[in-house]
């Protein structure tokens, strides 16, 4: 069935202007909103409310705070090699506190990080990049005078949201290494109450932006398991979705670096590949824009778990994953799924069709569409959608 809601955008104008601020056609920010209602598992119909809501919704602003880390988050946001998320991700949110970003610094930075929170008091989304060190009362990470623990509490009081970015703000990440030196920890853990995470060294910034553009679009963020991930990006195990997945079920194993195996692209289960026990959706998304085989894995390098507390940064490199459930892959049509479960074709086609953002995507997200989510979770997915239509601003 067609998408008449997304054809009928197609000649609204305030789509024409959200495509020319984006310095798109029309029908490439609709097919880029439509992957992002894809990536969402978002039933058919919500790709017209998420382009509604990113073409006309007052931009949440954010404050974005950087502690113990590499600046990798940021930098995998902003420099993508495809022009068009970096500026969809700063077109939907108003930055209005960034250290690493801000041309100005000292006294006029702290005095915009001020100005920000009184002016969006309880509307703003803060978002921490970065472990929080808390030995010796966190004096190994201090910005304008003040400790990690002081502004994250600070900042977090009146904040409408607050989103751990990458593993580091997750839950410690490569800062929280054994020794652990500096007692580095996650926001959650240091705030004392669970937030959002998007943990991965560094994160997918498709995840991050399309857990904005959900809060965008139904003024809440999106549904997330017990660890704060957002259930529509780590609810997989990589080793389900994995291209590599058939060498591992017929026994075909790379079992040194640069070996016959390796360079037919066998599975690198026993070169320490932690696919088998880490959830994330990096195998279906792909990082960069920059086509297929742009993962770890693809590239053949075992996957360390970046993303998983107590895999990645703990479990050395080369040591054999845990099998953590014996799921079929992804690849395999299933027996138990239910009829009319799932992102719609029209969805799917259109995904497919996207050129150049989700290109390497396409084929992978197409194929394991509608395997991903419960149906109950879908059903709750489009209760919201219809509230978000009469809903106001965020
Ligand atoms: Fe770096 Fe971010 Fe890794 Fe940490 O990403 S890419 S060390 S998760 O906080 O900057
Ligand atoms: Fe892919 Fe790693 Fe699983 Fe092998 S062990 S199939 S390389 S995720
Ligand atoms: Fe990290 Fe593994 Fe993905 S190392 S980026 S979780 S493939």
């Amino acid at each position: 069935m067609a998408n008449t809601n997304l054809i009928a955008l197609e000649r609204d104008e305030k789509i024409s202007a959200a495509a020319e601020r984006l310095s798109m056609t029309r029908r490439e920010f609709l097919q880029f909103c439509a992957a992002l209602a894809t990536t969402l598992g978002l039933p058919q119909g919500a790709d017209a409310a998420v382009a509604e809501a990113v073409a006309t919704k007052k931009r949440p602003s954010v404050i974005w705070l950087h502690f113990q880390e590499c600046t990798g988050c940021t930098e995998s946001m902003l420099r993508a090699e495809h022009p068009t998320l970096e500026k969809l991700i700063l077109d939907v949110i108003s930055l209005d506190y960034h250290e690493t970003l801000f041309a100005a610094a000292g006294h006029q930075v702290e005095a915009a990080r001020h100005t920000a929170m009184e002016q969006n008091k309880g509307q703003y989304i803060l978002v921490i990049e970065g472990a929080i060190p808390t030995r010796d009362n966190g004096i190994y990470c201090k910005v304008g005078g003040k400790t990690a623990i002081e502004l994250t509490r600070e900042c977090a009081a009146d904040a409408a949201a607050v989103i751990a970015i990458g593993s580091c703000a997750s839950w410690g990440g490569m800062p929280s290494t054994d020794p652990n030196p500096t007692g580095a920890k996650g926001v959650a853990e240091v705030l004392g109450k669970p937030v959002v995470t998007i943990p991965g060294c560094p994160p997918n910034p498709y995840n991050f932006l399309s857990t904005v553009v959900h809060f965008l679009t139904f003024g809440k963020l999106p549904e997330v398991d017990h660890l704060g991930r957002p259930k529509f990006a780590y609810s997989r195990l990589i080793h389900e979705n994995c291209e590599r997945r058939a060498h591992f079920d017929a026994g075909r194993f790379a079992m040194e670096f640069g070996d016959a195996g390796h360079r037919q692209g066998y599975c690198l289960y026993k070169l320490g590949c932690k696919g088998p026990e880490t959830y994330a959706n990096c195998s279906v998304i792909l990082f960069g824009d920059a086509g297929a085989g742009t993962w770890p894995v693809a590239c053949g390098h075992p996957c360390i778990g970046c993303t998983e507390q107590g895999v990645g940064f703990q479990k050395p490199i080369h040591s054999l994953a845990k099998l953590k459930n014996i799921e079929p892959s992804a690849f395999l049509p299933r027996i138990v799924e239910e009829q009319g479960v799932g992102a719609s074709l029209g969805a799917a086609a259109l995904l497919a069709a996207v050129a150049g953002a989700a290109a390497g995507a396409g084929a992978m997200l197409t194929r394991n569409l509608g395997l991903s989510h419960q149906a109950e979770e879908l059903e709750k997915a489009k209760k919201d959608g219809a509230q978000a239509k009469q809903s106001t601003e965020v």
